[in-house]
């Protein structure tokens, strides 16, 4: 049995990150769109290099941590693989590590992740767990000021190409199970890896509530990813 899972920010929310479309879904009054894409960047860096720091600083703090959602995938990928049972493919939306910090193997983070940096004359990518700015120096050549402020998050904002689509449409059409938690299905493409699954996968939707992409689901299951994932995997 190949199992696909789809996650998005509801299922980081019990582990005291906000989502982006939710009450708190504005940031200091700029919207995502604001501060998630090239343009915004380029407008403006410096805010959204705070925007990434704030988010990156919030990330290491030690109350932030995986939850039983993230568990309960992690320890149920850990016994699929022992017992030889198929594939198992996470792709989450999430750009923090919780899911890689709970013992999950096979992530895919589709929309980039908050602790790598990315040069944008060479696309190499860096393990970063301090602050980005505009000086940020080159962290191979540190004197180097020719190449300062080329760092930027390495992250998919909106208009850019996200990681790994080849990898997750063959998931997807190879999937027996699709199972998406916590994502509220308004963001292309991965709102529509759900349409790629085969008619005979079993498509279940974990959310607190009804979203676009409900009706593409065989069960649509409401609450807590933290209740419900466990519940779904036992
Ligand atoms: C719980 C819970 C609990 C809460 N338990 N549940 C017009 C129409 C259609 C498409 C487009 C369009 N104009 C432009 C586009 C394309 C665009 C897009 O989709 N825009 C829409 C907004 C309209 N997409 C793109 O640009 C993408 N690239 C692209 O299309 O390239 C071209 C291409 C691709 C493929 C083939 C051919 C061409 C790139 C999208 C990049 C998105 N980037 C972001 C930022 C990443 C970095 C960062 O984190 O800052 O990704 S935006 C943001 O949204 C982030 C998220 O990953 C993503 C999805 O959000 P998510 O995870 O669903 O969170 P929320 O907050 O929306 O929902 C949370 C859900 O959880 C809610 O439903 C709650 O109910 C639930 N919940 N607590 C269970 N405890």
């Amino acid at each position: 049995m190949n199992v696909l899972v789809l996650t998005g920010a509801g299922i980081s929310a019990e582990s005291g990150i906000p989502t982006f479309r939710g009450a708190d879904g504005l940031w200091e009054g700029h919207s995502i769109t604001d501060v998630a894409t090239p343009e915004g960047f380029e407008r403006d860096p410096k805010l959204v290099h705070r925007f990434y720091n704030l988010r990156r600083r919030r990330l290491l703090e030690p109350d932030i941590q995986p939850n039983d959602a993230h568990v309960a995938l992690a320890d149920f990928e850990a016994e699929h693989r022992r017992a030889g049972r198929g594939d198992f493919l996470i792709v989450t939306q999430n750009i923090d590590d919780l899911h890689v910090r709970a013992g999950s193997q096979n992530v895919l983070p589709m929309h980039g992740e908050l602790l790598k940096a990315r040069c944008m004359l060479t696309d190499e990518v860096f393990d970063w767990t301090t602050d980005l700015g505009v000086d940020t120096p080159y962290p191979t050549d540190p004197g180097n000021d020719r190449i300062r402020g080329c760092l930027r998050p390495h992250v998919v904002w909106f208009g850019e190409m996200p990681i790994g689509l080849d990898a997750i449409a063959t998931a997807a059409s190879r999937a027996d199970v699709f199972l998406a938690i916590g994502t509220s299905g308004l963001v292309y493409p991965a709102s529509g890896i759900v349409g790629q699954t085969d008619t005979l996968c079993r498509r279940i939707e974990i959310n607190l509530d009804d979203t676009p992409a409900s009706p593409a689901f065989d069960e649509t299951i409401r609450g807590k990813a933290t209740q419900c994932v466990p519940e779904v995997l036992s």
